[in-house]
């Protein structure tokens, strides 16, 4: 089988999931819905921003003049520390069944500066930024009962993001969540059958493969997984076992804001635009259990395909069978790889 001509699916061992990459198909027409494309910065500062220092939010709380980053409740929590402890289990063999999740939700700005997403922030205000995820992850991971503390960022408003002003969202909770409890349960497993970690074994696979490996420094390492699901879906990996951003040193934090500062702004010179992505760090759980051989890792997930116009739709195939590609994972790494360090708009 060649892997750059013949349609074939491949293993997700994080998830245990398959995905159906087609590479002969990447030269099919395209007829279909543009997105609009978001060409000009905005302003460094909008005064009819909710995010911006100064500001009026919703809920008619005021934002401090903050100078760095800024961190509060969202006023529309999809989670709520206080709600009743209460389980339902009824109908034929207990089919209908829900439970009571408590949770908090809050949203972290990234900048005062209205207009400064992260590919042109300094690594070192970058790394301020991961210092206070770390903190996040530890405050909420300390409430007792919060297991769970996802953190992820939407980019742009293809992606369902609401505000052009760089922020992400922290959502803690009760209970783990579906996906990264599938991807620390075969973790487990992994770790239980080899003795060692899934993810670094693929690590050190990869950094001797070399072909999906996008940017890499003495801490952290940026590639495309071989089975990649969105057409530039990349991956980042710390070079060593850590269980969580609080377990990374200050120079390791920095490293990783370099990274996510290079891997930012190859994204952005793909299409000379600002890209749409969702981020996630899965970290360990806050539930005090061991998690031997669990990685953090950071997924960012970007949607666009052809152009800064053109998206990957999510739809028929994709919605009710298995995810599939068209592109390869290391044709898109290559890509990634070759493209200019220096941000398009500097
Ligand atoms: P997104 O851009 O990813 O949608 O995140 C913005 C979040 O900010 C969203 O969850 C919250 C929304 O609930 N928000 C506030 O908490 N206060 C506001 O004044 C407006 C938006
Ligand atoms: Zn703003």
């Amino acid at each position: 089988m060649h892997l750059q001509k013949h349609p074939h699916r491949r293993f997700n061992p994080l998830t245990g999931e398959w995905v159906l990459v087609s590479p002969h198909r990447t030269k099919r027409p395209w007829q279909g819905q543009t997105e609009s494309v978001s060409l000009a910065e905005g302003p460094a500062h909008d005064p009819s921003c909710y995010l911006c220092p100064g500001s009026e939010r919703a809920g008619g709380l005021r934002n401090p003049d903050y100078t760095d980053t800024f961190v509060f409740d969202n006023d529309f929590s999809a989670l709520l520390p206080e709600t009743p402890d209460e389980e339902i289990s009824e109908g034929p063999n207990g089919i209908i069944k829900a439970e009571n999740e408590k949770g908090l939700c809050r949203v972290i700005c990234f900048s005062p500066k209205h207009n400064l997403t992260i590919p042109r922030m300094n690594p070192a205000d970058i790394k301020r930024v991961i210092d206070v995820w770390a903190d996040q992850y530890s405050e909420l991971g300390n409430c007792d009962y919060i297991r769970y503390v996802q953190i992820f960022e939407n980019r742009g408003t293809v992606m369902g993001c609401s505000n052009l002003h760089p922020h992400g969202q922290i959502w803690a909770e009760e209970a783990i969540p579906d996906l990264p409890a599938k991807e620390l349960q075969n973790q487990a497993d992994y770790f239980q059958k080899y003795g060692t970690s899934l993810l670094m074994d693929y690590l050190d696979y990869e950094v001797r493969q070399k072909e999906r490996i996008v940017v890499r420094n003495e801490s952290f390492t940026v590639l495309v997984p071989f089975w990649a699901v969105w057409p530039y879906e990349t991956m980042v990996l710390p070079n060593r076992l850590a269980a969580s951003l609080t377990d990374l040193t200050g120079k390791e934090r920095f490293d990783l804001a370099v990274v996510m500062k290079q891997i930012g702004i190859r994204y952005d010179n793909i299409f000379k635009t600002s890209f749409p992505y969702s981020l996630g760090i899965h970290q360990q759980p806050t539930d005090g259990k061991e998690y031997p051989g669990s990685q953090m890792h950071m997924h960012y997930l970007p949607p666009l395909l052809r152009s800064a116009s053109v998206k990957k739709f999510m739809v028929g195939y994709e919605l009710m069978a298995k995810p599939q590609r068209d592109i390869t994972a290391e044709t898109s790494a290559g890509i990634l790889r070759e493209l200019s360090d220096t941000h398009y708009l500097d």
